[in-house]
């Protein structure tokens, strides 16, 4: 019998991951051996994995840079309508396998690293995740790169360059520790400084108000320092370009004047400047009314609208008159793209620059900024609505302040206009909100100054004009759309799930990379044995990998052939990481009380990462890998049940976790989850849901249809029903059984023999004052889950919802939310144009 081909085996089976010719091998070789040598100093007696990942690095990166060049020139000379995503978060992962992937150098790459005598696997595991990002809205930001560069159009995406990423997790004694992401410390090989292109970006001072215009006075300046991060296209010669910046002091920073003598001190004081890109926000859908992150917020947009205007005064087409700007013309050639609120400034500082700089009039300058930025939401829970104090703006940024305050005079005298004497909705819909401490709503001055607005899935983007945005829905209906996220199956499919993208190409060919829509002509297959097979073939082949990396990396022994029923994603409250604690525990008691009766083995894996500050998620974790202490040393339990939680969940884990995953949890009490992507990921790699209908999960089941997902719960409008009648914990505990035993062993420290009292405080929530109802799903989840294990045990009839799942996956491609994006916001046609390849310049 033939021995199974090992990983990288199959990987060189599909001809997209490119053709190893034997030129190409030697040529990588050659230049892997000449990095080593030229640009690590080093050779292979002392070499480290390291430096190999380096030498490899910089030799893919040598296959991007001819054709990043050519892109923008191109760009120069065809002059297309630029598109701009503005996002405090990229959270991109690591990068070395998806350029080899987007370039078809995979196989040729697998082959010279193996002649080298080397792994490539091995050498990809030493890349550090770009982790600038925190969850959904961060890794979104990183899909719509890759499908806006394989889509042909001319984006940008502009940032910061944080030092340190999201934190990373450890867990100590059963407690999220956080530790810096030092993800800088060994260099990037994927960035390119521009300290040419160098901007300076103003805080503080005085606006002065003189007879020649307005002038905003006595700044401090911290300059702006770009890195370029290139960004392929899939197999199609398009680089575009990630511009992050990065804060440096201005060499006479704090030498003024008056601080001549203290030299010392000065240099010192460098750092305060140079703070401001020193590390991401670790929240995800919380506001933290932090100056630091006003700064970061306002340091962005300042320094990127600077390189738009440059950028556009420099366009070709853009403008004929010699002297001045026509700015007529800048929403027809430029669209920014607003990622949540956190750009917001962005419409302050247009008009600023118009207004101030470019003695535009007001009303020109405003019609401008409209038509040229558009505004996603990415949530509707209340704590996560950025609401910046106005003492901090008339600091900080006082100008803009001014900018604010005349922007909302306008917009409610519009409003009074239109319902006369109508005093209360006045209040509702302005950007200043009154009170002890009176605040600017950003997303109001970000609905009144786009021209679009978006939700991420349709049930989102119903409850943004129904509820969150209702007032400025009714005056300008027109400007609300829908844009359901996506996720690009580049990553998320060819590069994770090799077995799976095999399999697929072997039967509809490979075009679904490209156009994921194709996957629905899987669905001639669902009832062909031999897929079927291959089909659980490569889902236990994934899930055996998986369970040797758990071994291998924390020393973690599981059943790889027990269900793997994964709940990865932010630690929230809403998201509801207890409501799976409390199946459980339902399970965990079931077991116990019938140790005869045959149970389905599964094993729960859980992770996520708690924002340090959020007390709640930190309990909930501790409660996690608590019930994991007691559920898996206990010996009438044995296989049936082990509760994993697995450290530091981030993009790369992701990649490894979900192709294995053959449950995926997405059980957020309906309307809190926007959209969710974490679910399409899923999805497309062959596990099935069990789901609230909540954010995309919604028209996940309208793809698939509803019976092929495991769906239970209360509705949206059982929510809101609930919320008029009042929601009563108490009821549901004093009713159900098994739910009193589970909270009764959580409060009585079952869980916590050595701090009986520990979870106090998620029992009292629970039962006291819980926003997101667990306990009102808790009798329809657990039922669901009873229907999870009825099909699991039949394996042939679970592998065939599997494959219904992923046939009609194929909307949920951000290649096809960024052709909406392109049509309907940013007025723009995808193309399926190739770039020439460069000619690289040879010695
Ligand atoms: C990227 C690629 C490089 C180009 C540079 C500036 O670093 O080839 O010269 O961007 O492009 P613009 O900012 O002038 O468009």
């Amino acid at each position: 019998m033939a021995a199974p081909l090992s990983d990288s085996e199959k990987r060189k089976q599909i001809s997209v991951r490119g053709i190893a010719g034997l030129g190409d091998v030697a040529e990588i070789r050659k230049s892997f051996n000449r990095h080593l040598h030229f640009t690590l100093v080093k050779d292979r007696n002392v070499a480290t994995p390291r430096d190999y990942y380096f030498a490899l690095a910089h030799t893919v990166r040598d296959h991007l840079v001819g054709r990043w060049i050519r892109t923008q020139q191109y760009y120069y000379e065809k002059d297309p309508k630029r598109i701009y995503y503005l996002s405090l978060e990229f959270y991109m992962g690591r990068t070395l396998q998806n350029t080899m992937v987007n370039l078809g150098l995979q196989n040729a790459c697998d082959e010279a690293i193996y002649q080298l005598g080397l792994d490539l696997e091995e050498l990809e595991e030493i890349e550090e995740d770009a982790g600038l990002g925190n969850g959904g809205l961060g890794r979104l930001a990183a899909c719509f790169l890759d499908s806006m560069a394989t889509l042909g159009l001319g984006a940008y995406g502009y940032g910061i360059r944080y030092e340190f990423g999201i934190f990373n997790q450890k867990v100590v004694d059963g407690w999220q520790v956080e530790e810096a992401d030092d993800w800088l410390r060994y260099g990037n090989p994927w960035e390119k400084a521009r300290p040419e292109y160098m901007l300076p970006v103003h805080f503080y001072g005085r606006v002065d108000h003189t007879p020649d215009g307005i002038k905003w006075v006595d700044t401090q300046v911290v300059l702006a320092m770009p890195y370029d991060t290139p960004v392929p296209g899939y197999k199609n010669n398009t680089v575009n370009t990630m511009r992050l910046w990065s804060a440096k002091a201005p060499n006479d920073f704090n030498l003024e004047e008056f601080n001549v003598g203290d030299y010392i001190q000065a240099v010192l004081d460098r750092n305060l400047a140079e703070n401001i890109s020193r590390v991401l926000y670790p929240n995800d859908n919380f506001f933290e009314g932090k100056e630091l992150r006003l700064k970061q917020e306002y340091f962005v947009v300042a320094a990127t609208l600077q390189d738009i205007i440059r950028r556009f005064k420099s366009s070709k087409f853009g403008c004929r008159d010699p002297v001045r700007t026509c700015f007529e013309t800048f929403p027809d050639k430029v669209a920014i793209q607003l990622n949540d609120t956190h750009p917001a400034l962005s419409i302050p500082e247009l008009m600023r620059i118009f207004v101030d700089v470019e003695h535009m009039d007001w009303d020109k300058a405003w019609d401008i900024t409209k038509r040229t930025c558009a505004y996603t939401n990415h949530t509707v829970l209340p704590e996560a609505l950025e609401r910046w104090p106005v003492s901090m703006f008339e600091k900080l940024l006082p100008r803009h302040l001014e900018i604010i305050y005349a922007i909302n005079q306008k917009h409610l005298d519009h409003v009074a206009a239109l319902y006369p004497g109508d005093i209360d909705r006045l209040r509702r819909m302005s950007v200043i909100e009154e009170g002890d401490c009176k605040r600017i709503n950003m997303a109001h001055l970000c609905v009144i100054g786009s021209h679009a607005i978006n939700g991420v899935a349709r049930i989102h983007s119903e409850i943004v004009k129904n509820s969150v945005f209702k007032d400025f829905y009714d005056i300008e209906p027109e400007k609300f759309q829908n844009k359901t996220n996506g996720i690009t199956p580049r990553r998320w499919l060819l590069l994770c799930n090799p077995g799976l993208s095999d399999i697929i190409a072997e039967k509809i060919g490979e075009d679904f990379l490209t156009d994921l829509s194709q996957l629905k002509k899987l669905l001639d297959f669902v009832d062909d044995e031999a897929f079927i097979r291959d089909v659980a073939k490569v889902k236990q082949e994934n899930k055996q990998k998986f369970s040797a990396y758990l071994m291998e990396q924390y020393k973690v022994k599981i059943n790889p052939s027990s269900m793997f029923d994964v709940h990865v994603k932010r630690i929230h409250e809403y998201k509801r990481q207890l409501l799976n604690c409390l199946h459980i525990i339902t399970l965990y008691n079931r077991i116990r009380k019938d140790p005869k009766k045959s149970y389905v083995p599964r094993t729960v894996m859980i992770g996520g990462k708690a924002a340090p500050g959020y007390h709640m998620a930190k309990m909930i974790i501790k409660l996690i890998t608590s019930i994991g202490d007691v559920v898996n040393n206990d010996p009438y339990i044995g296989e049936r049940l082990k509760v994993i939680f697995l450290e530091n969940y981030r993009v790369s884990l992701a990649e490894k976790v979900i192709p294995a995953a053959d449950l995926s949890e997405q059980i957020s009490t309906a309307g809190t989850e926007a959209s969710g992507t974490g679910n399409m990921k899923f999805m497309l790699n062959g596990a099935l849901t069990i789901g609230t209908m909540d954010g995309a999960n919604v028209e996940m089941a309208e793809e698939a249809g509803e019976e092929n997902l495991f769906i239970f719960g209360m509705r949206v409008e059982d929510v809101e029903a609930m919320d008029k009648k009042g929601y009563n914990a108490k009821e549901y505990y004093d009713r159900i059984p098994e739910l009193r035993q589970a909270i009764d062993q959580i409060n009585s420290g079952f869980f916590s023999p050595d701090d009986p009292g520990r979870f106090r405080d998620i029992v009292n929530m629970l039962m006291y004052h819980d926003r997101f109802k667990v306990f009102a799903d808790y009798e329809a989840y657990i039922k669901c889950q009873g229907q999870v294990d009825q099909l699991y045990m039949n394996p042939r009839e679970w592998t065939k919802k599997v494959i219904k799942n992923i046939a009609c996956s194929g909307k949920f491609s951000s290649d096809r939310t960024i052709t909406e994006y392109a049509r309907e916001i940013w007025g723009v046609e995808p193309s399926a144009v190739k770039i020439p390849p460069p000619n690289i310049p040879r010695e």
